[in-house]
């Protein structure tokens, strides 16, 4: 057995007023009440630390310079840092990254229990529009605010296992967990900011919590991981979004779901090894995949009909 007690850190909402203090201080409580639940990693929300400030286009990017974070900890979020290595708890904080180059990210850290940065991940799959789109109720500028990564989807020894992170619409593609899975993910942290209306296909509204479980039940079950799916969720700034932050198991069941779209925690205990009852069987890659027919997962972009 190799348990690890995880807890689901999830937020309400953040609106644009909320300085970094005052979220830095619900994300220590949260943090807390997970130690006081005996979990040693908590995973927080995608760009935790502000509103989803992507609802929104400026015509002068520079004016949102300060939606992103330019070194982490910076001096407003040490705090969190500090008292996570004094309970020795480890967690997962997804925040806007701004680097020296100019870059703009959407970034999530992984920090262990004795405070060391084990790794770093920005998000692969970026949503929505480039442009300002004026006929929108609000608008989902993801593409205009970050970059998407090239580096890809890693896989990290910590925490007596091999963890991989991917960020929000990342959980809705099954390559983002087959690349952790052909590196041996044993849980994945996956910090969102779901919108409960879909403006360009409202029919979709009503099935989010589902699609939700549904991506995120399917890749821990195909690759025999855990998946850690942690809402900001409720009313931000007249948007509503989806709650439902999940702790997901191997064998695609939920152990343990929010029952509030506000802060709320959620644990469970997690052997790792269970991983193994899937990765050597149904789902043995090395007896079972067929890669020389898959070539058009990552020789093509989108369809081709010939
Ligand atoms: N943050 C993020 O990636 N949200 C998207 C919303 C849908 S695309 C407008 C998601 O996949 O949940």
């Amino acid at each position: 057995m190799r348990n690890l007690n995880v807890a689901a850190a999830q937020l309400g909402p953040v609106q644009k007023n909320d300085d970094r203090k005052s979220v830095v201080s619900r994300l220590i409580n949260l943090l807390r009440e997970a130690h006081s639940k005996k979990a040693e990693l908590v995973v927080f929300p995608e760009l935790a630390l502000t509103t989803f400030f992507p609802r929104w286009f400026v015509d002068d990017i520079a004016e949102a310079d300060h939606w992103y974070e330019t070194e982490m900890p910076s001096e407003v979020t040490r705090p969190l840092f500090d008292e996570a290595k004094k309970l020795g708890i480890g967690f997962c904080l997804g925040y806007a990254e701004l680097t020296k180059a100019g870059e703009r990210f959407n970034t999530q850290i992984l920090i262990e229990r004795d405070g060391r940065v084990v790794a770093k991940y920005r998000k692969v799959h970026i949503p929505g529009h480039e442009h300002h789109e004026p006929d929108r109720p609000f608008q989902h500028a993801e593409r205009y605010y970050f970059t998407p990564s090239t580096e890809g989807f890693g896989v990290w020894p910590a925490f007596n296992g091999r963890i991989g992170m991917m960020i929000c619409n990342d959980r809705r593609w099954p390559e983002s967990y087959r690349v952790m899975g052909l590196q041996g993910v044993e849980m994945i942290l996956c910090g969102y900011n779901t919108p409960l209306h879909y403006v360009p296909d409202p029919s979709q509204d009503a099935l989010q919590g589902f699609h939700n479980a549904l991506v995120m039940q399917s890749g821990a079950y195909q690759n025999g991981t855990f998946v850690v799916g942690v809402a900001k969720g409720g009313v931000e700034e007249g948007v509503d979004s989806l709650a439902d932050s999940s702790i997901i198991a191997p064998s695609g069941e939920i152990l343990a779901k929010t029952a509030t779209n506000g802060d709320e925690v959620i644990t469970a205990v997690c052997d790792l090894d269970w991983c193994n009852n899937y990765k050597n069987t149904l789902f043995d890659f090395n007896k079972y995949r067929r890669p020389e027919v898959y070539g058009r997962i990552t020789n093509q972009r989108g369809v081709v009909i010939e």
